[in-house]
């Protein structure tokens, strides 16, 4: 074993504290982690763990199952009222709300490293993804356009009116303790809905912290906070909302497994659900390409965040004349990555910790898949023992015997959320394409080459079949403008930018007789 990342800590190190304080969580009680217009809880204790040192960074009180049936009562009211302020006066608090969480970048985006473990630049980066966010939906709130159709009938009018929904349930993950909840909240609440927010159980606080900075914001506009509710809690509070029939709308980011059951569950009811499940994603680098730009965006993609993003990238098909330069380029740059793993909130550490140990043996079981399947391993890999707390393992690029993701069993067609890059060596781009399409998943892809024929044929109907299609920009990192979402297995929803809101409103096709006369559509003629 070796040094500890904070030798003289007892208790919560004081930097910890700091951070805590400074975002109004009292660490030193039970935490209320219910925010229904007051704070409360009086459900099962979550603890946060700080993923780089083991410390406990708190306790938090869950919500009990009455307490969520209070939460998604007062919903239902407070939509009731809200559903009736003009969209662009929700946009004024959006806009309230934004500054209010800007000015306290800093501290969120350390907490999110300290809770959820990435490092301080992406946290930093994620709290600047909710408030880019924010800004959309203050913009959104005056550009929620229904649309005019034109009637075949004399005299008449038909018009989609976008309406708001009622109660937007938001489970999120823990990968994105902030922003994916930014996605959610910030069009849910221009189109005039109540919105839960049951966080991930391992990132109580990131939620904590940031209903606080809202709630304030809603109680100084004299609104009720339960439009803004959070309840933390364990597999038995998102089931409970999942099955309530007074959410609406169920928008889930999580594993395929769990995906599959909130879908149906939420079907079953007729309720509508939105799905951002596992990713896959590819890096496809032809012989044109700019390798001083591919190579460091791939070595972005698969060692940033630990790996620990749905866009984060997990397969690598090198065309084979430039198979050799690339990996050796990424070798280099693999191997100078040791020194500089561990506390994610120093300035020069570029790895934090996996999440959690369950995150550590899921990345050592598909190492010993890999092994099994006679893949050549080209790096260091297994947990880094040099750093005796926390879960921390080294990146690994593999070269998996066989190159074809539609084999049985195959560590190519599984999402390990984890630094593992898989490797295969291609010839022509048609193969490689339809390796990047060959996986149950599909969320993002990138192409890295500087030629248009292929740019066209990429992002073509014979193209790559993913719900993000990148050319020379890697597979994560997206802004929060265009839509965020996967096909397939990835679950087909879609968050955040582009068309994404329209699916926080119902829609009313109104067709509106402004003449004398009653025709029937279609010619239709019933006359007594
Ligand atoms: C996620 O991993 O769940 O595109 C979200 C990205 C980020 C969002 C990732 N903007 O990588």
């Amino acid at each position: 074993t070796g040094p500890a990342l904070f030798p003289a800590a007892r208790g919560l190190s004081t930097r910890a504290s700091q951070v805590l304080s400074s975002l109004g969580i009292n660490h030193a009680e039970p935490v209320p982690g219910v925010y229904d217009g007051q704070w409360r809880g009086s459900g099962e204790h979550l603890v946060s763990v700080c993923p780089a040192t083991g410390e406990e960074l708190a306790r938090v009180v869950s919500a009990s199952p009455e307490e969520l049936h209070t939460t998604l009562d007062k919903a239902r009211e407070a939509y009731k009222s809200f559903r009736l302020v003009p969209a662009p006066r929700r946009g004024e608090v959006l806009r309230q709300i934004r500054e209010a969480i800007a000015a306290k970048k800093a501290d969120l985006g350390a907490l999110v490293s300290l809770e959820m473990g990435k490092i301080r630049s992406e946290g930093a980066g994620e709290v600047q993804e909710i408030v880019d966010i924010l800004d959309y939906g203050v913009g959104l709130s005056r550009m929620m356009n229904g649309r005019v159709v034109a009637s075949e009938r004399p005299g008449h009018s038909i018009l989609e009116i976008p309406n708001p929904l009622g109660v937007v349930a938001v489970l999120s993950a823990f990968n994105f303790p902030v922003a994916v909840y930014g996605w959610n909240l910030a069009l849910s609440f221009a189109a005039g809905n109540a919105t839960i927010w049951k966080p991930s159980q391992t990132t109580p606080l990131c939620s904590i912290a940031l209903t606080k900075i809202i709630s304030e914001v809603l109680e100084r506009n004299e609104l009720p906070g339960v439009l803004a509710a959070l309840v933390t809690g364990a597999k038995d509070v998102g089931s409970a909302i999942v099955e309530s029939e007074y959410v609406d709308m169920v928008s889930f980011t999580g594993s395929e497994a769990v995906g599959r059951q909130v879908a149906k569950t939420v079907q079953s009811r007729f309720g509508k659900v939105l799905l951002e499940l596992g990713g896959n994603n590819a890096s496809i680098i032809m012989p044109d390409a700019d390798l001083s730009l591919a190579v460091p965006a791939v070595f972005f993609g698969a060692v940033g965040t630990a790996g620990q993003r749905c866009t984060s990238t997990r397969r690598l098909y090198l065309h084979r004349t430039i198979a050799p330069e690339v990996l050796s380029r990424l070798e280099t740059l693999y191997a100078s990555v040791p020194p500089k793993m561990g506390d994610p909130l120093l300035e020069n550490t570029l790895l934090g910790p996996l999440h959690n140990e369950n995150a550590v043996q899921i990345y050592e079981r598909a190492l010993e898949t890999h092994k099994a399947q006679h893949a050549e391993i080209l790096t260091s890999s297994g947990r880094y023992t040099q750093l005796a707390e926390g879960n921390f393992v080294l990146p690994v690029i593999a070269v998996p015997k066989h190159a074809d993701p539609g084999l049985a069993g195959s560590m190519w067609s599984t999402e390990t959320f984890a630094p593992i890059l898989s490797v295969a060596v291609f010839d022509e781009l048609e193969q490689a394409i339809e390796w990047n399409n060959a996986v149950p998943q599909g969320l993002s892809s990138s192409l890295w080459t500087r030629d248009v024929r292929h740019i066209g044929q990429w992002l073509g109907p014979a193209g790559s079949d993913t719900g993000i299609v990148n050319v020379n920009v890697g597979t994560s990192g997206a802004e929060i403008g265009a839509a965020f979402g996967g096909n397939k297995s990835t679950g087909w929803g879609r968050e955040s930018g582009g068309d994404a809101w329209k699916q926080y409103v119902r829609w009313s096709a109104a067709t509106i007789n402004f003449s004398d006369a009653a025709p029937l559509a279609q010619g239709v003629s019933f006359a007594p």
